[in-house]
């Protein structure tokens, strides 16, 4: 009953929002008005219905919604014709993200080609991967120094002047799309940094301004939030807050101290934040990738991640997207619990995920050996909703953390928290026999607990290999063995990414096995975040003798096979619609160092087999048929043909993948 009357209120507030907008409205012409119409037929009801959890107690509610759909409109009016056409034609194809087409890159502007102008040249290397999506980190104006990676905004409406212009966005956005390339963008939107003009302004002594963000004058008070809420970065600084001498207050800062977390109880906040978020749509933004989204509700007394109304405000970031820039879809950038990953996917807030669990679960794999925890918790937790696509990554710009749920672990008689410590140790080469050369990120001294920085080779083992060549202080069949590993190590779980249900993200770099970047520690703003271990310049010496197919000296093979074996996978996957499928099946296996899944439709399925062991080892033929495998299968990969008939043994080398297809 009360949903009725909610949604009969919702209908009275449009009608009566359409008519004191008429004269907005009718300005809109064509598909543009005819659109904007439907969509709020559509989603204004959800919109309303949010903003009315959060707001609609104040004096001001009905002012707060007529300015912001008073905003929707606008943003609709100045929407370049070539997305209104893109609204119109993905109406025809909601769930484009969902095919076996769909590869992604994520890449820093910088780093990789220098400016905007550069990255546009480089459209060709990028589809020759097959690159379909495109994540280019943050690129707005940002504080000059230490800026956390872009991930500090002054301005969402400025280019970041050493990178280019907006219109130099603009350029490479078209381009993008005319390739077949959507652009993805950061969303910020849990903080500015203290150089926007908000904080500016605020810093200035402006009150108005000072309420977009939380500053205590209160000690105690500051003490009682901080009670109860994590260290994210803790190496930073102790709690959640930074002390302002301008504003003789502490600012709440979740991460950085020049990054000021915004108070999304304020209405105005939330509006003047769609704006800018509709803004960088209109550039031709097609996924927003949402930025720590987890932290964008606060309430005193609560650990103020992931709570309730947190989804409540996603929720209306997302009606009023679909209201004024339905091309463009959301994806989540959640690093918590398990459980509380899943509560953002859902066509209400995000359809696209990172799926940190995933990525952190190869990576233990590697160091144990073992499939068990993968097996378990993908069987447990990798389904997600209809419509809703993973976003499947092995290395991003960020650390690794464990992220895997302790409960999953503790059902297999693992304890988490041992186990994040030993993978923390393995990871950071402190493990006797470990193969790995990463760095600890944000090392809590009160806990010991850190998270692991490095890039995915030298994290995999070619670091090693390379080191133990070039030193000759191993027997050689051993360094050389060890390079052979890290090599298998590097594709195996590339393979599962690029197989598996959802988008493969690739991180730009990892296509040739770039090696942590220690000259970060010579510069000083990047000296402090082991984060910038992993962001090299990109080697385009390298890539170029790649291309050019000149490489021969032993050591430096690896990247060429790396290059070749990641860029046929990719091949392979856009071939069988199997792979566009959102649905895994992950099989039980009595092996514990092998791990397989299903992928595919009625007319076509695939098994992906893994093996993360330095041995071969082998699964038998009629534990796989009680689960629907067939009996003639043949390898994608390599072209060999294999029989899984009755009592029959299926051999799978040391660290290596087969993707088998029904003959
Ligand atoms: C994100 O990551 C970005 O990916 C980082 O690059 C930024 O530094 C950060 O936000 C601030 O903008 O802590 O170590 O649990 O969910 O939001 C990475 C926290 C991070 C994560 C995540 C955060």
């Amino acid at each position: 009953v009360q949903q009725a009357t909610g949604g009969s209120e919702a209908v009275q507030a449009l009608g009566l929002l359409r008519e004191r907008l008429a004269h907005q409205l009718k300005s809109l012409k064509g598909t543009r008005r005819l659109l904007l119409e439907k969509n709020l037929d559509i989603h204004f009801p959800d919109l309303f219905q949010a903003m009315r959890e959060l707001y609609g107690s104040r004096w001001d509610f009905f002012y707060q919604l007529e300015t912001l759909i008073g905003s929707l409109i606008e943003s609709v009016s100045e929407r370049p014709e070539d997305l209104i056409r893109l609204d119109a034609s993905r109406i025809e194809e909601p769930h484009w993200y969902e095919n076996q087409r769909m590869v992604g890159a994520m890449l820093y502007v910088d780093r990789f080609a220098g400016d905007l102008q550069q990255v546009k040249s480089h459209i060709p290397y990028l589809k020759k991967l097959g690159i379909t999506y495109l994540h280019l980190m943050p690129l707005f104006k940002a504080p000059e120094g230490e800026s956390d990676g872009g991930y500090a905004i002054s301005s969402y409406r400025k280019v970041d002047s050493r990178l280019g212009t907006m219109e130099d966005l603009e350029e490479l956005s078209a381009a993008l799309r005319k390739e077949g390339i959507s652009l993805v963008l950061d969303f910020v939107f849990n903080h500015t940094s203290d150089e926007h003009d908000w904080a500016m302004a605020a810093r200035q002594g402006d009150p108005s301004r000072e309420e977009f963000y939380f500053v205590l004058r209160d000690r105690d008070e500051m003490e009682e939030y901080n009670a109860h809420l994590r260290d994210i970065f803790p190496d930073v600084r102790k709690g959640s807050f930074t002390w302002n001498d301008e504003l003789a207050g502490w600012v709440w800062t979740t991460f950085n101290s020049f990054q000021w977390d915004l108070n999304y109880g304020n209405p105005g906040v939330f509006r003047a934040m769609v704006e800018e978020m509709l803004f960088i749509a209109n550039r031709g933004t097609e996924v927003l990738r949402l930025d720590a989204l987890a932290f964008v509700w606060k309430e005193k007394g609560t650990v103020s991640e992931n709570l309730p109304k947190a989804h409540t405000l996603i929720s209306m970031f997302r009606s009023a997207a679909r209201i004024a820039a339905p091309a463009m879809v959301f994806k989540s950038e959640a690093i918590v619990h398990p459980d509380e990953v899943a509560k953002y996917i859902s066509p209400r807030e995000c359809e696209l995920s990172y799926n940190p669990m995933l990525m952190a679960l190869l990576w233990e794999s590697l160091a144990t050996r073992k499939t068990d925890l993968l097996q378990h918790s993908l069987q447990k937790r990798f389904q997600i909703p209809q419509a809703c696509s993973w976003v499947n990554y092995v290395r991003s710009h960020d650390d690794i953390g464990w992220t895997f749920a302790d409960e999953d672990a503790r059902e297999l008689g693992i304890n988490g928290n041992d186990h994040r410590g030993f993978l923390n140790d393995f990871y950071t080469a402190r493990f006797p026999g470990s193969f790995a050369r990463g760095v600890p990120f944000q090392l809590n001294p009160a806990t010991g607990d850190c998270r692991i920085s490095g890039s995915c080779a030298s994290l995999s083992g070619i670091e090693q290999g390379l080191e133990e060549l070039r030193a000759g202080d191993q027997e050689g069949d051993q360094s050389e063995r060890h390079l052979e590993e890290g090599i298998r190590r590097h594709l195996l779980i590339h393979g599962i990414i690029i197989s598996i249900s959802g988008i493969p993200l690739i991180y730009m770099g990892d296509e040739f096995a770039q090696l942590n970047w220690y000259d970060y520690q010579n510069d000083q703003n990047f000296s402090q975040d082991s984060r910038w271990i992993h962001r090299p310049p990109f080697d385009w010496d390298r890539i170029n003798s790649l291309m050019k197919n000149t490489e021969k000296a032993a050591d430096q093979g690896y990247a060429a096979r790396i290059f070749e074996q990641l860029g046929k996978m990719i091949g392979i996957r856009k071939e069988h619609p199997a792979f566009g499928e959102s649905r895994t099946t992950v099989l039980g296996v009595e092996n514990p160092h092998i791990l397989a899944y299903m992928v595919g439709n009625a007319s076509e399925q695939i098994l992906v087999v893994s093996n993360f062991n330095e041995w071969t080892e082998e699964i038998q033929s009629n534990h796989m048929r009680l689960q629907g495998v067939w009996p003639k299968v043949v390898d994608l990969l390599t072209g060999d043909r294999y029989d899984l008939g009755e009592n029959s043994t299926l051999k799978i080398p040391p660290l290596s993948q087969l993707w088998l297809s029904k003959l």
